[in-house]
């Protein structure tokens, strides 16, 4: 190995990143079939194209620490180690979703495996990513905090306050910065001058890589570096991992008939599938095709099994419409 070359990944730890991408885009695709057959009703914003960018971060993250998410969250909570029983029910909206039914697909929360929140806000959960992270840094417990969020709020004004923030008091996080090219339906260059996001920290003097969101090994490598420098009480890092949505803004189609560019973009994009480049990765080092083969039915097995929990679980009960709603004598905290 030459100096300054990263060392090869281990082939078992590809392996544990595909099966976080095969389970995220599983679930997905069944949440997809679900909301088309009017069995689940809440909006989902799928994450179906970028699940390198989920299971590159968080596998160089510790149980322990902290993700914030957003709308399009349902890879960060299951490659964090959010529970697919709970996310399956809660977005059926059912007592037994990890958000006790009250949240659906974009209110996911699990803080036994660091998960304090995704919320729809755009841009919300960065400062208070940045508030974890200042909290850790008072405490000395050792925890990074992780932020992922879309190219869409780079354009708000938080971002920017977040980062300087984090930057003045070198605090412990990374900022995730998805760019799959569109916010809603507009395209990054009507809405920016430039394709440049990860140069957002450099006026605040963090560091800002731009990096291939569907190589989940190289997205992996490059968030290592940032959660070391991160321990190591360097400050942030902004990584901003190039991908692109296969479906549409909200909801399973695809979109390619919505006035945008999508149908030429998207026949470039599909083949840069991030599952099926950990699949050929494997297969190359000598992974059985009948061992990730039995991954796969591993998986749907699993998310068959979410699916029918959340079915017979119950919605709700009517008494319990107050709680967590307001604070005091309805049992709100
Ligand atoms: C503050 C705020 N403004 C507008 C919206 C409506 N909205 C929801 S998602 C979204 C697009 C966000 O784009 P991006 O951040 O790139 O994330 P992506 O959907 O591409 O994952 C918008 C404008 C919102 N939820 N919150
Ligand atoms: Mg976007």
């Amino acid at each position: 190995m030459r100096p300054g070359e990263a060392a090869a990944p281990d082939r078992d730890f590809v392996l544990r990143m595909h099966r976080t991408m095969l389970r995220i885009r599983i679930a997905e695709e069944q949440i997809a079939d679900l909301v088309e057959a009017g069995e689940v009703k809440c909006p989902c914003h799928l994450y179906i194209g970028q699940e390198g960018i989920a299971a590159g971060a968080c596998a160089a993250l510790r149980r322990n620490d902290y993700v914030w998410g957003g709308h399009r969250s349902h890879g960060h909570y299951l490659a964090k180690g959010g529970d697919m029983k709970g996310m399956m029910a809660e977005v059926f909206g059912k007592a037994t979703g990890c958000s006790s039914g009250r949240g659906g697909s974009m209110h996911l929360f699990a803080p036994e495996v660091g998960i304090l929140g995704t919320v729809p806000l755009v841009a919300a959960t960065i400062p208070l990513a940045v508030g974890s992270a200042l909290a850790s840094k008072v405490s000395g417990d050792g925890k990074v905090s992780v932020s992922f969020f879309g190219d869409g709020a780079t354009e708000e004004g938080h971002f920017h306050e977040s980062v300087n923030l984090a930057a003045v008091y070198k605090l412990p996080v990374l900022f995730v910065c998805e760019n799959n090219f569109y916010s809603s339906h507009l395209g990054l260059l009507e809405r920016r001058a430039a394709d440049n996001i990860f140069k957002a920290g450099e006026a605040h003097g963090v560091p800002g890589l731009a990096i291939d969101g569907n190589d989940a090994i190289g997205v992996h490598r490059a968030a290592e570096e940032a959660v070391r420098r991160a321990r190591r009480g360097e400050g942030p890092t902004l990584l901003e991992c190039r991908t692109y949505r296969w479906r549409g803004h909200v909801g399973p189609s695809w979109d390619t008939d919505v006035g945008v560019k999508r149908k030429d973009e998207l026949k470039d994009w599909l083949p840069k599938d991030p599952v099926a480049r950990s699949a050929s990765w494997l297969l190359e080092r000598g992974v059985a095709k009948a061992a990730l083969d039995a991954l796969e039915r591993e998986v749907r097995a699993e998310v068959e099994e979410a699916v029918a929990f959340a079915r017979a679980s119950p919605y709700p009960g009517e008494e319990e419409l107050c709680t967590h709603v307001f604070h005091g004598e309805n049992g709100g905290a």
